[in-house]
């Protein structure tokens, strides 16, 4: 007996989706707005995880709202109107949560895409089903398509592949298979062969599907609409028997034209298990040829080939057409086809300025890329933290000693004392009970020409001299006259008599490394000259680094002229103390965590208060201030 073949899908059914599936809710929707629905198919989805909350689709072009219940009982209560629901879940879960669906007697129908089901499981559904009278699509299908009213999830494929085959307004043609695959193909066959298709149901290709071929056959035979029938079936089970039966009998009065596909297992020497789980023929009655032949005889209309049916379609659509029993709709205007932006920019379709641009990283593929190199090739060649930076940086590898070189920088501006402005900066924001980014980004700010931010203005100013032919003389001259201090220049705490090692280690490895050192010599001059007036106006670690780092670039090979005076101009080399000082940085910061220091108030023995001495006085007149006294 048939189940529930008074199931009839309209352009006002309404459905669930259980499971979080945005993809085929989306599809569904892009399908009701080209089949000028009134009301989206889909009037929430049941998700059991999340809360309660909505989700954002398209209805055409514009934005709309979907519900996502956590629950039947609310998604019940709140749209008792519908009585479709499209069972997203998985094998694991898809019996007990059909089970519970089947307990609301509002779903008359029920779509079941989840594959693996196992076979006692789908027939304990199939059992209930069929009790309460309702119709199980599935599982393991796509589900099914009625054009101009209802389609079940993904069925049909993309946007394009529906107005290809027209299945945005009715046709004349119902179809069965057990297969979306082939249901796709029969929709290109039919579009093609005759006015469309009516309706087509995939009912899955597992043993024991939740309604056969003869359920939907009689849906389709209670359907005014449909005036061919097309039946595909395939080698395993009996269900085409059915059909066979029914027409005999005269229950089946419509046309029926079928195609049980298979018919090549006969070519092979073993028995074949075909893609599907019950495509399988247990007996000769289950072979495609018994039962295009059983079909045949019962007077089912059966092409000599698979590659025939279009022709004996065409022809009995011709038939009917002349008798009239299809009279051809005229053609709709071909609906425009909403194309979601990500896929007509992968399709080459169209094209959008980007807002941003970056050329150092490229995280989208499978590995990421570090200025084009797989970060398994910087591990594999081991190109360290200098060869990391030379890549995010400067977009390049750079020699060995390069690498090393900013290594090397950025382990002697690691730190240098709890005593420096950046450091000190750190501590007190740590002691104010800040976090780490807070503390650390505290020491950062205090960079700059005065501590730790001389590199570039050292290495723009000593260049420019050099490279405009200024004397080491020449060059203080003209910043003295200009009242410019020489950045690169002068220490708080070291002196000529008190050196600065780490300025000493950068010398070493440079004159020993780089195959150019010209500008550090040409600062190395400037120093005697600035020493002779005052003993800490030594060339200090900024300068010695911004002026080695100017060498480096003018002659590692790796940098044009022109690329080597735009780093020098944009700021780059500050860089390096911002990172080098992090590391210590941060290391104030967890010392002062560790050593659970309290809140820093500064004494006010160590502040000179020069404020004015009362108030009244103040108000009556100009005054300057003097140690404390106001003075008229
Ligand atoms: N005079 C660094 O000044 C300091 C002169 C100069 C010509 C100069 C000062 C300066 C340029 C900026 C610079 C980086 C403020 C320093 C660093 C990292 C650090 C820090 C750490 C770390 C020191 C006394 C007399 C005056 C001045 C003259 C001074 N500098 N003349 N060119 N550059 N340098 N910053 O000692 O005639 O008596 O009026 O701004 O390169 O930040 O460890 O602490 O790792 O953390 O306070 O190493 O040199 O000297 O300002 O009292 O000047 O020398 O005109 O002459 P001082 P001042 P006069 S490295």
């Amino acid at each position: 007996s048939a189940i529930n073949e008074n199931v009839t899908f309209t352009n006002k059914t309404r459905s669930f989706v259980y499971g979080m599936q945005p993809r085929a809710v989306q599809g569904m929707l892009d399908f009701d707005f080209m089949c000028k629905r009134a009301q989206p198919s889909v009037a929430c989805m049941i998700y059991p995880f999340g809360g309660h909350h909505v989700q954002k689709f398209y209805w055409g072009t514009k934005e709309t709202l979907l519900p996502v219940y956590t629950s039947l009982e609310e998604a019940m209560a709140k749209y008792p109107d519908v009585d479709v629901l499209v069972n997203f879940a998985s094998f694991r879960s898809v019996y007990d949560s059909t089970m519970d669906i089947l307990k609301f007697p509002q779903i008359k129908t029920i779509a079941i895409i989840a594959e693996g089901v196992p076979e006692k499981r789908a027939r304990q559904l199939l059992h209930t089903a069929k009790e309460k009278g309702v119709l199980i699509i599935g599982p393991a299908t796509v589900g099914g398509i009625k054009p101009g009213c209802y389609k079940i999830g993904n069925t049909g494929g993309m946007m394009d592949n529906i107005v290809s085959s027209l299945l945005y307004r009715p046709g004349s043609v119902a179809y069965v298979s057990k297969s979306g695959g082939m249901s796709n193909e029969l929709n290109n066959i039919i579009s093609r062969a005759t006015d469309g298709v009516c309706e087509g149901v995939a009912i899955g290709g597992d043993r024991y599907p939740g309604s056969t071929f003869i359920d939907h056959m009689l849906r389709f035979e209670n359907d005014p609409a449909a005036k061919i029938l097309v039946l595909l079936g395939e080698v395993g089970g009996v269900e085409e028997y059915e059909i066979a039966k029914a027409v005999k009998s005269g229950l089946i009065k419509k046309p029926v034209v079928a195609w049980c596909i298979g018919t090549c297992a006969k070519m092979f020497t073993t028995d074949v298990q075909f893609g599907h789980a019950g495509s399988f023929a247990n007996s000769d009655m289950e072979t495609a040829e018994a039962k295009n032949a059983a079909l045949k005889e019962a007077g089912v209309i059966v092409p000599d080939t698979f590659e025939d049916l279009p022709d004996a379609l065409e022809q009995v659509f011709t038939e009917l057409v002349a008798n009239k029993t299809i009279v051809v709709a005229k053609e709709p205007e071909v609906p425009k086809i909403p194309i979601d932006y990500a896929w007509a920019q992968e399709l080459g379709l169209i094209r959008k300025p980007a807002s941003f641009i970056s050329t150092i990283c490229d995280d989208r593929g499978q590995e990421l890329l570090y200025a084009g190199v797989a970060i398994t090739e910087v591990f594999k060649e081991d190109v360290g933290i200098g060869g990391v930076l030379s890549l995010l940086w400067f977009k390049r590898r750079l020699p060995s000693y390069a690498a090393k070189f900013i290594e090397m920088v950025l382990m002697l501006t690691a730190d240098h004392g709890p005593a420096v402005s950046g450091a000190h900066n750190t501590i007190v924001t740590a002691r104010a009970g800040r976090d780490l980014v807070s503390s650390l980004v505290s020491g950062l700010l205090t960079i700059g020409e005065r501590f730790g931010g001389a590199l570039d203005g050292a290495a723009q100013s000593f260049s420019g001299a050099y490279d405009k032919g200024l004397s080491p003389q020449e060059f203080v001259d003209s910043m003295r006259k200009n009242n410019k201090l020489i950045l690169g220049i002068g220490h708080k705490v070291k002196s000529r008599t008190n050196p600065d090692l780490r300025v000493q280690i950068v010398k070493e490895f440079v004159f020993s490394h780089f195959p150019n050192s010209d500008l550090l010599k040409y600062a190395l001059e400037v120093e005697k000259i600035t020493t002779s007036k005052k003993d800490n106006l030594i060339l200090n670690v900024d300068g010695a680094i911004g002026v080695a780092f100017v060498d480096l670039l003018r002659g590692c090979g790796a940098f044009s002229s022109e690329e080597s005076d735009e780093y020098i101009q944009i700021g780059a080399l500050n860089g390096l103390f911002v990172l080098g000082r992090s590391i210590g940085f941060i290391g104030h910061y967890l010392d002062q965590k560790r050593l659970k220091q309290g809140l820093y108030r500064h004494p006010w023995d160590d502040i000179s208060y020069l404020v004015p001495e009362n108030v009244v006085e103040q108000s009556s007149g100009a005054r300057t201030m003097v140690e404390g006294k106001v003075a008229v």
